[in-house]
Order: structure tokens, then sequence, then C-alpha cells
């Protein structure tokens, strides 16, 4: 495969081939020279060392609390203000209702984020945990990115340490991986100012790590980002991979424009998404997993993508917002049957997982982790 490559691209390669850690300039290198077709290759030697032919699924469920939002990230269409017509918040039963039918669905995951509402006391957000804890404790329930979690520290004048513990006797699990969108600055300023800093998302995670919290990482491309700022995200993530060694999955995440700010920018195509999935695996050598997140992606390039260095697909899904609210034309859900369809159709082995990717033995909707 390396025969007919250039001296610079054969020499990135043999790194990557050597199990040795690529350096910023590398990454630059990939961004900028090396064809689709290698960086796929190579990608895909590495999701193969590392998961062989396995590509991962959950059966999970969403729920997006509310949608009212005290911030106003250019880059999302799923906030509201407070008095907006498509304004809405969940109440316990409605809570408590999803939870159910995700229990009937035998989902093994609840996913939940939202907005950060005006009016809510911290004690509000600990019950929409609590409550679905109760309701089903065998449900893992995986909440709150650094965004919220400093929103709750900064209303409550308590540390993030405080909250995090606070989450988890009410029953948190684990945190999902968003509002890290582009860490350096000047992008973040122009993106979402006041929103919680690359410091902060990364105090959070350390700390939730310390706590023995297990969390994903995301990175948000295809907006105003640079290829620097891309590789400069993902080697701050590997940095506290390296550090505490918490991060379960990171799962690059496309820039949907559809009825946000930002909503003259093109959403990146197909091969980008590509790219961006493969340098994401090439540089992230101390991530387990990446995911092609299907619903952003799309069926198609997320079945490609299981080639070019993810081993992951999420899950079921059921009720998606936030990417269907900036213009997502996938469905909002899939069934088991319609993921393992794809999965095969790609060529690699299904896996249901657990949230913290412990096999899954499933009869019907009773299901138990290996
Ligand atoms: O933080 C918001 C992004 C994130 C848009 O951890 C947008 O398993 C594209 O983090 N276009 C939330 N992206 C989603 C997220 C996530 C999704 C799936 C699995 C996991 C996991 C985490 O979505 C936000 C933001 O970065 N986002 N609006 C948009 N218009
Ligand atoms: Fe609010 Fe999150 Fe949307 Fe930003 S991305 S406006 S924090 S809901």
């Amino acid at each position: 495969m390396l025969d007919t490559l250039t001296t610079e691209s054969r020499q990135v390669a043999d790194k990557v081939l050597a199990g040795e850690r690529l350096s910023f300039e590398d990454g630059m290198f990939l961004e900028q020279s090396m064809d689709l077709h290698t960086l796929g290759q190579l990608a895909n030697v590495v999701r193969e060392q590392k998961n062989g032919n396995v590509a991962y699924y959950n059966t999970n469920i969403h729920l997006n609390p509310t949608n009212v939002c005290v911030y106003r990230c250019r880059f999302c269409a799923f906030r509201s203000d407070l008095k907006d017509e498509k304004a809405y918040t969940f109440d316990e039963a409605g809570i408590r209702e999803r939870v159910l039918e995700g229990q009937a669905a035998g989902a093994t995951e609840i996913h939940v984020v939202g907005g950060l509402h005006h009016r809510k006391k911290f004690d509000w957000y600990l019950d929409v945990v609590r409550t679905i804890h109760e309701t089903c404790p065998k449900i893992h329930v995986k909440a709150w990115t650094p965004v919220e979690i400093s929103w709750f520290s900064f209303i409550t004048k308590k540390p993030v340490r405080w909250v995090l513990e606070q989450l988890v006797d009410a029953g948190l699990g684990s945190m999902p991986g968003g509002g890290a969108e582009i860490f350096d600055p000047e992008v973040r300023k122009q993106l979402c100012e006041h929103k919680a800093d690359g410091d902060v998302w990364f105090d959070v995670h350390r700390t939730a790590h310390e706590l023995g919290l297990r969390s994903n990482a995301t990175m948000l491309y295809g907006h105003i980002e640079e290829p620097q700022h891309r590789i400069d995200h993902l080697i701050q993530l590997r940095d506290l991979q390296d550090e505490t060694g918490g991060f379960q999955t990171f799962i690059p995440l496309a820039f949907h424009p559809d009825n946000t700010e930002l909503h003259t920018i093109q959403k990146p195509d197909g091969l980008v998404d590509l790219k961006t999935m493969a340098i994401s695996r090439l540089m992230l050598d101390n991530f387990e997993h990446i995911k092609a997140y299907w619903i952003m992606l799309g069926e198609q390039t997320a079945q490609l993508a299981l080639s070019y260095g993810a081993d992951d697909i999420d899950g079921t899904v059921v009720h998606e917002l936030i990417y269907h609210d900036a213009g997502a034309e996938t469905p909002e859900g899939k069934t088991v049957e319609q993921l393992h369809q794809l999965i095969h159709e790609a060529g690699r082995d299904p896996v249901e997982r657990d949230t913290l990717y412990r096999r899954v033995t499933r009869n019907g909707n009773e299901w138990t982790v290996a």
C-alpha cells in the first residue's frame, strides 16, 4: 500500500504503522497533503488493531429536557427563548414516560442534554437525573456536558466537584461528549462567546474522571474553523486522556447549518466527514473508540466511516432534536435490526455494547452485560 506514496506521506505512514505518536506537524500534513485514500487505509489499520472487525452500537433513547437556553451559540438551531412558540420543558410525568418508553424498548442508556433554562434551579436538573434513575435504575444515565455542569456550579456557587457528586448520588452514570465545539479561544469567541471555555471543559472532565466517571469527547467541524484548530483540539484531548484515561469515545460532529445564524455556510460533504474521521483516529492514539454518529453523518457515510477509523455508530436514539432542528434528513431513530443491517452491509460484525462498552446479551427487551 505504501509503494506509491510520496516521501513525506511515507514518513507519516511509517510512524502510524510503527505505532508512533503523531505530532502537530504530522497532523497538519494529514490535513493538507495526504490523499483521502491513504488516510482511510492508515486509519483502518489502527481501527482494526484496536477493535478488529467489530462495529459497536447501543440500544439507547434521547431526552432533551428543555430547549430553553440562556446562551445563543451561533451554530445551534435547537435552543429557544423562554417565550418562543417552540419553547418546551419536560415535567416529571413526561420524563417518566420517556424512560418507560426506553425501558419497554430494552434501552440500556438514556442520553440527556438540553438548554440552560433561565428559571430552573440546580434541583430541577438534579431531579431530572433522579427521576430517570428511580423510574428505571437499570438504565444508565449519560447526562449533561461541562457547559451544563459549569452552569450548575455558577448558579449554586458550589465547586464543580460538589455538583458532580450530587449528580452521581442522584444516579448519574457518565457524561456525553458535547459542548467541546472547537477549543481555540478566537474561534470559540465567534461561535459561542459566553459559554464555558476550553479550560472549563477540560477541568470538568478531569474532575469527573477523578471521581471515577467515564465520559466522551466531541469536536464540531465544518464551520469557521481552520485545519490547525482541529489538530490543536485533538491534541488537547489526547493530552487529557494521557493524564486520566477517562475518555471512552471520540465523536467528530459535522456542522449542520439549517436554521442557525451560520446558515450561509455549506454543510461539510461526505469526503470532509471521512477525512475528519480518519484524522481523528490517527491523532487520538489513546482513545479506544471513534464514533460515526449515524444520525449526523447519514447512513451511507456512517457505513463508509466504519472503514475510515470508526468502530461505533451510536445507537437506536429514537427521539433526536439537535440535528433535526438543524436540517438533518436521517430518521430520528432506528431499530436494532436496521442497525445490524447497516453494519453488515458495511462488512463489519455488529456488537451491542452498553455505555461502558461491555457486551450486551439480549433476549428481546431483556438484557444483561458480560
Ligand atoms: O454540544 C449543536 C453539537 C452537540 C449543532 O457523547 C451541533 O455519545 C452540528 O455531543 N450542527 C450535542 N452539531 C451532541 C453530542 C453527542 C451526540 C451524540 C453522542 C454523544 C455522546 C454526544 O451537538 C453540541 C454541539 O457541539 N451541535 N448544534 C449543529 N447545528
Ligand atoms: Fe444552548 Fe447548547 Fe444550543 Fe449553545 S448549543 S445555545 S448551550 S442549547
